[in-house]
C-alpha cells in the first residue's frame, strides 16, 4: 500500500478510535475497542474500501504503534492518546526515574504556573526519552522545548502512572514542582 494511502487511513482511525468513534457510527466498548468488520464497512462507506489484510498491515507497520488488534482479529483501539473516556485495563506501574515531555516555547508560562495538564486527552503524555519527545514538540509550529519530569520522585509522592502498549507514559497532572524546565 502506498505510503500516503496509509498516512491517510491511519489518521481516519486515530481519530475515530481516540476522539470520535460517532463520526464513522462506531461505537467504543469501555476498554476502547470497536469491531474491525463495522470499521471496515465505515471506511469503504468513506469511499476507501479497505480489506482486513490491509488494516493489519497498517496497524502492524505503524511508527508508534498506535493501534491494537485483537488475537481473534475482530477488534481494534488505540493503544493511547483518547480524548472520549475508556479504561483501557493498563496497571499502574513505577516508572523510570525521569521521563520527557516535548511542548513548545509558547505553552511555558502557564506550564510554570499549572504543571502539565491533560487538556482534552484522559492523561499528560510523557516520553521515555528525549528523542522522542523532540518528535512530540515537532508536531506543533514554535520553538521546541523538552521539559524532564521527575516521575521516580513523583511516584514515591504516590502519584500513579501507567505504560500504554506502545511505551507511552501516561499520569494524571505533572505539578510544576516536579518539573525541569530549561
Ligand atoms: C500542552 C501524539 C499550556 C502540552 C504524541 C501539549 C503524543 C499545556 C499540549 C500524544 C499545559 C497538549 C500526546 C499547560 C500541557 N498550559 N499548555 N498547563 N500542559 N500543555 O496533543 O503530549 O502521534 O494533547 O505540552 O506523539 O502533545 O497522535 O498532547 O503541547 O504521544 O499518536 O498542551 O499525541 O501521538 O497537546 O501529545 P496534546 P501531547 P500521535
Amino acid at each position: 500500500m502506498d505510503r500516503a494511502r496509509a498516512t491517510r487511513i491511519s489518521k481516519l482511525l486515530a481519530f475515530a478510535l481516540r476522539h470520535d468513534p460517532g463520526a464513522l457510527g462506531l461505537d467504543l466498548d469501555g476498554a476502547g475497542w470497536t469491531d474491525v468488520a463495522k470499521l471496515l464497512g465505515a471506511i469503504a462507506a468513506r469511499g476507501e474500501p479497505l480489506s482486513h489484510a490491509e488494516l493489519t498491515e497498517i496497524v502492524r507497520a505503524s511508527d508508534k504503534q498506535r493501534f491494537a488488534i485483537s488475537e481473534d482479529g475482530t477488534r481494534i483501539r488505540a493503544n493511547q492518546g483518547h480524548s472520549v473516556a475508556v479504561d483501557l485495563g493498563l496497571a499502574p506501574r513505577e516508572p523510570p526515574v525521569l521521563l520527557y515531555h516535548g511542548t513548545v516555547a509558547r505553552f511555558l508560562a502557564s506550564i510554570r504556573q499549572n504543571g502539565l495538564l491533560r487538556g482534552s486527552r484522559t492523561h499528560v503524555h510523557l516520553s521515555v526519552d528525549t528523542q522522542t519527545a523532540e518528535i512530540v514538540a515537532h508536531r506543533r509550529s514554535g520553538p521546541a522545548v523538552i521539559l524532564t519530569v521527575h516521575a521516580g520522585e513523583m511516584h514515591a509522592a504516590g502519584r500513579r502512572f501507567w505504560r500504554s502498549e506502545n511505551g507511552v507514559w501516561l499520569t494524571d497532572h505533572v505539578p510544576p514542582a516536579y518539573l525541569r524546565v530549561p
